[in-house]
């Protein structure tokens, strides 16, 4: 162990005398667990929860958890057989005193310092049983990973033997374990989970972003860089899009259609204006096994060069078409920018419609329609407010006639970013892949083509577009649980009788077609849910406590209240932003219906009017710039020549133009 670590003489002197084969790794400072998972949560082993406590009677305690128990100050009274213990945390005054730490470095190696052997040290029993255990060596800025018996053999060495709990064996149908009376339930969770956001949406949107899609769980980072997994919880919405769209574009004559994930050389160079500029991005093949194959192979990037040499051959007179065709697949773009989860990977999922038409006029409906049903899932699935616009000459698909697009506004960066294109091929891929039919007139024509496609880019843009600093905010039409039911367990009630009641609210809501569930959950308290649903983004919540089922009500909590006393948009609400409701048992049907439109109405108004308060209308050079730095949207008359265009995007911002059709 070198002594550049800079750590604790004292420490570096024990782990060395009891030859301890520990490793201690350097980060960034990390005062929460969850700062911690998010440095160092890749090594093996677990994390810990330290609680330094103090109470009147029995004195100083140092408990430590593994880091995902939920642990409950009461409970652990019980747990140690202390009767009347009223136990507080310890404040910093007392924690450096004390051991010597600041908060948020305390972790059993503290006691080093507790030279007058004043606290009672208390380890979970699950702990002791991990691979390896990861705790800060008196500084919040290290993690040091042991094995259990190690650090057993250090304790025993400081005259710190610990005590063990068996969480895992607690009684938790006793209400003491549970969070007691309702009274305290808030407060107490609230000090006692660490769970949650540790970084503000305003203040730092970039880690806010990452911290709401991992801890959600709808992200997990792969080990390839800029590839990500789309876990349930994100996956499901992508599959609600994909739904929707799918039967819509089918309604229009649209048919799927599945096309290789490899490219041949030769086809992908078949346009080049279409291929320059992404060359770099391609990902190739170039091996099976050892072997070289004999031609690279290109994975897609998109597909119009695997498709268009099939439409030569399909279509050959004026009866094969319109020729209207989708898949839904995965592409690959070897991006060197930054990548971001949703926004930009290097692997994403997205449907590409590819048709062609008799017409030009026909082609330019089409990109239209498809305009339409992109903006439909923003705003109807996604409630989020777009834009439809068309792209300048420079920002247009090169291999096209021209390109509309939606773009949507993103709060946190204050900039637009293209939510999805439908593009007006013209005739350039028809002539390059030598598309020619026989027309009614039984001359050799060329269609007219259109192709689209909509990503996986959508989830993330709901995500920042409404997320706090709770976490998600999930728009009620795609969220995977809408509704999510928590029995609030107490003595005058069996906790069997109160889980039969919500389970009853349960089906009646199944019945109508809301996806609900109830968090029976007995390992976690009320409070651990609701800030675990929260998190999660859940439209609704509904408490029932024992009042509620003796009245057969229950107790309704909407998540997009973020502003508690807000005058602004009490306008919208049946009941305040924040406030709890109680409703009867008895028509709670249509009442959850009807809550769940008026989520989805609100998380869009409240968008829309967020993001019209940013649109500026410019019309001198010397306001635009300053406006865009003040994360506005710029209205501006413009004239569609590059060379005006690259003076604004030397700001790294790109035009389009607005479609009106209102
Ligand atoms: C542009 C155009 C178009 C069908 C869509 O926007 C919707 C669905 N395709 C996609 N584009 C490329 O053509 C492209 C080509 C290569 Cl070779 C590449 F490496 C990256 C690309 N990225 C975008």
């Amino acid at each position: 162990m070198s002594e550049d670590l800079g750590l604790n003489p004292n420490l570096l002197q024990l782990f060395s005398s009891l030859s301890l084969q520990q490793a201690t790794h350097i980060h960034e400072v990390a005062a929460t667990v969850e700062e911690q998972a998010l440095k160092v949560g890749h090594l093996a082993g677990v994390l810990t929860k330290n609680l330094f406590l103090k109470d009147k009677k029995y004195g100083l305690f140092l408990i430590t958890t593994v880091s995902t128990r939920d642990v409950n100050l009461k409970a652990i009274a019980t747990a140690l057989n202390l009767s009347g213990a009223n136990f507080r945390f310890g404040d910093e005054q007392l924690l450096q005193e004390k051991l010597g730490v600041v908060r948020g470095a305390v972790s059993p190696f503290a006691l080093v310092n507790d030279n007058a052997k004043e606290v009672k040290f208390y380890i979970d029993k699950a702990l002791l049983q991990a691979e390896l255990i990861n705790i800060h060596p008196l500084r919040n800025d290290r993690t040091t990973s042991l094995t259990p018996g190690e650090l057993t053999r250090f304790l025993e060495h400081i005259d710190h033997k610990p005590f063990e709990i068996d969480f895992d064996r607690l009684n938790t149908q006793d209400p003491a374990v549970k969070g007691g009376d309702e009274e305290n339930q808030g407060k107490n969770v609230k000090k006692e989970t660490l769970l949650g956001l540790s970084v503000k949406k305003e203040e730092d949107f970039a880690n806010w972003y990452t911290q709401a899609i991992t801890l959600s769980e709808m992200i997990d980072y792969s080990d390839i860089s800029g590839c990500y997994i789309l876990r349930p919880w994100s996956y499901f919405i992508w599959e609600s899009i994909q739904s929707w769209f799918d039967a819509k574009i089918k309604e229009l004559g649209v048919q799927n259609t599945y096309f290789p994930l490899f490219v041949s050389e030769r086809a992908l160079n078949t346009e080049k204006d279409h291929v320059e500029g992404f060359a770099p991005e391609v990902a190739w093949v170039t091996k099976s096994g050892q072997s070289d194959l004999s031609e690279p192979i290109a994975i897609r990037p998109t597909s119009e060069t695997i498709m268009y040499p099939f439409f030569a051959k399909w279509i050959r007179s004026h009866r094969d078409l319109p020729l209207e065709i989708n898949q839904w697949c995965n592409v690959v773009r070897w991006e060197f920018k930054d990548a971001t989860p949703f926004l930009r990977s290097r692997e994403f999922l997205w449907q590409e419609g590819h048709t062609a038409h008799g017409s030009y006029e026909e082609a330019q409906k089409r990109v239209l329609s498809i305009l339409d049903l992109y903006a439909q899932v923003y705003e109807e699935l996604l409630a989020v407010p777009v834009i439809k616009g068309m792209k300048t000459e420079s920002e247009k698909f090169a291999g096209g006639f021209h390109t509309t697009t939606v773009e949507a506004y993103i709060n946190g960066s204050g900039r637009a970013i293209q939510g999805a294109t439908s593009h007006n091929l013209g005739q350039n891929f028809g002539k390059m892949f030598k598309i020619q039919y026989e027309d009614e007139k039984g001359e050799k024509a060329i269609p007219w083509q259109t192709s689209w496609g909509l990503t996986t880019r959508t989830l993330g843009v709901a995500v920042m577009v409404h997320g706090d600093d709770k976490g998600l905010v999930l728009p009620p039409r795609v969220a995977p649980i809408q509704v999510i039911i928590c029995p609030i367990a107490m003595k005058s009630v069996a906790f069997t009788d109160l889980v039969a009641y919500c389970d009853e609210i349960r089906v009646v809501l199944k019945k109508l077609g809301i996806r609900v569930d109830v968090d029976d959950r007995q390992n976690y308290t009320p409070g651990w849910k609701f800030n675990h649903w929260e998190l999660k983004g859940v439209p609704i919540r509904i408490e029932v406590g024992p009042r509620d089922f003796s009245n057969r009500q229950c107790r309704l909590v909407r998540r997009d209240n973020g502003k508690r006393n807000s005058k602004q948009y009490q306008l919208y609400f049946k009941f305040h932003l924040g406030e709890k409701l109680d409703v009867s048992a008895d028509n709670i049907g249509v009442t959850i219906q009807s809550l769940l439109e008026e989520i989805h109405n609100f998380l869009y108004r409240k968008a829309k009017e967020g993001r019209d308060q940013k649109v500026v209308q410019v019309t001198e050079w010397k306001d635009f710039v300053p406006n865009l730095e003040q994360k506005c949207l710029v209205l501006t008359p413009f004239c569609d020549i590059a060379e005006w265009e690259d003076k604004v995007k030397v700001n790294n911002l790109f035009l389009s133009y607005w479609i009106d059709n209102d």
